[in-house]
């Protein structure tokens, strides 16, 4: 009985074991995210990259298991930024019902991006790319985006109209979800 372990020691064991475990499935996922588990402040990697980002427009780490949506962007490259909106039924697509905003480097896609949500229920996602890094979605003279944009549920909008609620919901329960937008080049 030399290798005995006391039960006291045997039990902190198991729980640095299933600390450890849990440590590597929460990566699992965060690894494929290129700046989710990256803790360099947003605002130096804009210093980096030469595009004017602040900390507060940070994404959230990605759990899985937590109320949050877990984005995958396709269509995306690395140049300028990625910026992405929250939204809920109320006021969307307008600044008063924006939920968060989120604008990171943009990276070769896909790319992973994990928003906290205030809680289980209905949202959206609205994004582009803001390519020329300038914080707007460029016009052209019709007034249609300049620069590749993205919805959640990937509607399909051919006029010249803004998305609606009905076309872009989605439900986030109370273990997240996983959704993917694919930016599209404006005609
Ligand atoms: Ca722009």
């Amino acid at each position: 009985m030399i290798n005995a372990i006391p039960p006291h020691r045997v039990s902190r064991k198991l729980i640095r074991l299933a600390a450890t475990s849990i440590a590597a499935g929460v990566s699992l996922f965060a690894a494929s995210s290129a700046f989710a588990e990256d803790d360099t402040p947003l605002s130096a990697v804009g210093v980096e990259r030469g595009l004017e980002l602040y900390d507060y427009d940070a994404a959230d780490r990605c759990i899985l298991g937590y109320h949050q949506v877990r984005l995958t962007v396709n269509n995306v490259y690395r140049e300028g930024i990625l910026k992405l909106e929250l939204f809920g039924e109320n006021d969307f697509m307008k600044s008063s019902g924006k939920l968060r905003r989120i604008r990171v480097p943009a990276d070769d896609g896909p790319m992973k991006v994990c928003i906290h949500v205030p809680g289980p229920g209905e949202y959206a996602v609205v994004g582009y790319h803001d390519i020329d890094g300038d914080r707007r979605l460029d016009k052209k003279w019709n007034f249609k985006p300049k620069e590749p944009f993205g919805l959640s549920n990937n509607p399909v909008i051919e006029s010249l109209r803004l998305p609606r609620w009905e076309e872009t919901r989605f439900t986030v329960p109370h273990d997240g979800v996983e959704i993917e937008i694919n930016l599209v080049d404006p005609d």
